[in-house]
């Protein structure tokens, strides 16, 4: 897969990409990242991404001419185009399986108050949020898109890592897990993990995370939201 990033802030990427999971994609050729700077596609000598709103009101907008440009640039017929903004789809583990049988995609980053809205109507194929809050930036929620993204594509996730999956994956939270010691500090594991018997410990397992669940995050149980329980693995 190839994901093309426009953003104001380029050097935010350095760092988070180029550890773990990612950085193996990266070197395996699972995942053909490149970031770009929104500026080099502006032709005035402050550069300038931002212009205030018809009508007034508070804040900047990202002006449509380098943005348009930067796309044309970027994008080809098999591209698809997201904005990352609050007003977008919110992320979930079905969206990231959507967008991980993609063969490209290009993240447009939002900052200042938002986007024209010419480019949401003539440039947009799709419009993600990765929650109901306000970030400073679309960096992160790009970042986080593309990570979660990595790690569904084949060959991406080592044995030891895919085996361990997961929450969401089964549309449930993960059951309470427990390593070495068995005692620690007067806190101990649960018999039936020491017990030996499979059986009863898958029951335990599901049994917990069933009842984790509908104390958490009921609303992955119900009926609406039953496309998150589709098993991955
Ligand atoms: C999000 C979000 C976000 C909104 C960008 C205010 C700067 C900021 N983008 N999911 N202007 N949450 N964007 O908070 O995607």
């Amino acid at each position: 897969m190839k994901i093309d990033v426009l953003t104001l802030f380029p050097g935010m990427f350095f760092g988070p990409l180029d550890e773990s999971i990612i950085k193996r994609a990266r070197e395996r050729k699972l995942l053909e990242l490149s970031i770009h700077n929104l500026r080099d596609y502006t032709h005035d000598r402050h550069r300038t991404v931002d212009d205030k709103p018809f009508g007034g009101g508070p804040g900047m907008l990202l002006k449509p001419e380098p943005i348009f440009e930067a796309i044309e640039d970027l994008a080809s017929d098999d591209t698809h185009v997201i904005l990352l903004t609050p007003a977008g789809r919110k992320l979930n583990q079905e969206l990231v399986r959507e967008l991980s049988a993609l063969s490209h995609i290009l993240l447009v980053c939002g900052s200042y108050e938002g986007f024209d809205e010419r480019i949401r109507e003539s440039l947009a194929d799709d419009e993600i949020s990765v929650g109901d809050y306000v970030l400073t930036n679309g960096a992160l929620p790009a970042m986080i898109t593309i990570d979660a993204v990595t790690r569904l594509l084949p060959g991406a996730l080592g044995d030891q890592e895919s085996a361990s999956d997961e929450s969401f994956s089964f549309g449930v939270l993960e059951y309470p897990q427990y390593t070495r010691p068995a005692e620690f500090r007067g806190m101990k594991v649960p018999d039936v993990l020491l017990s030996g018997h499979h059986a009863e410990i898958t029951k335990w397992r599901r049994e917990q995370a069933q009842l984790r669940t509908a104390e958490r995050r009921p609303d992955l149980l119900s009926r609406r939201n039953m496309a998150n329980a589709t098993p991955q693995n």
